[in-house]
């Protein structure tokens, strides 16, 4: 197994409220479901998980900041951001993310582009490696296979 195996999954605000709310938008998977089939996904792929949320855009920041480092000291495989709102509105994020050289994947458990046009612009794709919509709660095991496949060039 590489050094570089962990892999962060980092989720923004109201998320916390995962299975409570909207069922027909989220599903009914509360964030704990979330964590556990993440978990499964990262065990099958060899992978560490850091699995995170907040509701404050600057520890979300400061997560960046902390993968980043990680990256730099070569223990990071990539990291799968939910930012929530904050995709369509955080420049902070846009920034802290660009220039870190981390294998980004963005995602999203509903398909944001059917949605409101406020959902359709988003600050974290263009420093994404790649973007994940609309597969409800198992496109956060989808973005841990991609990351698993991104990590071995031969296969991707
Ligand atoms: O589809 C997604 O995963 C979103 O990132 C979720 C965000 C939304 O602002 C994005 O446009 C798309 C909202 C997360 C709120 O989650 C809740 C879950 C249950 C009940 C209330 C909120």
């Amino acid at each position: 197994m590489s050094l570089a195996n962990t892999v962060f999954v980092l989720n923004g605000p109201n998320l916390n409220l995962l299975g409570t709310r909207e069922p027909q938008v989220y599903g009914s998977a509360t964030l704990d479901d979330v964590h556990a089939l993440t978990a499964a996904a990262c065990a099958t792929h060899g992978f560490m998980l850091d699995f995170r949320q907040s509701n404050h855009e600057g520890e979300l920041v400061d997560w960046v900041h902390e993968a980043g480092r990680a990256h730099a000291a070569g223990t990071l495989a990539g990291v799968v951001l939910n930012a929530g709102a904050y995709t369509h509105t955080s420049v902070a994020l846009h920034d802290a993310i660009k220039g870190t050289g981390i294998l980004l994947v963005e995602l999203h458990i509903s398909n944001v582009h059917a949605r409101e046009s406020f959902r359709h612009h988003s600050y974290i794709s263009p420093v994404a490696k790649a973007v994940i919509a609309g597969f409800g709660v198992q496109g956060y095991a989808l973005a841990v296979a991609g990351l698993a496949a991104l990590s071995q060039p031969s296969r991707a």
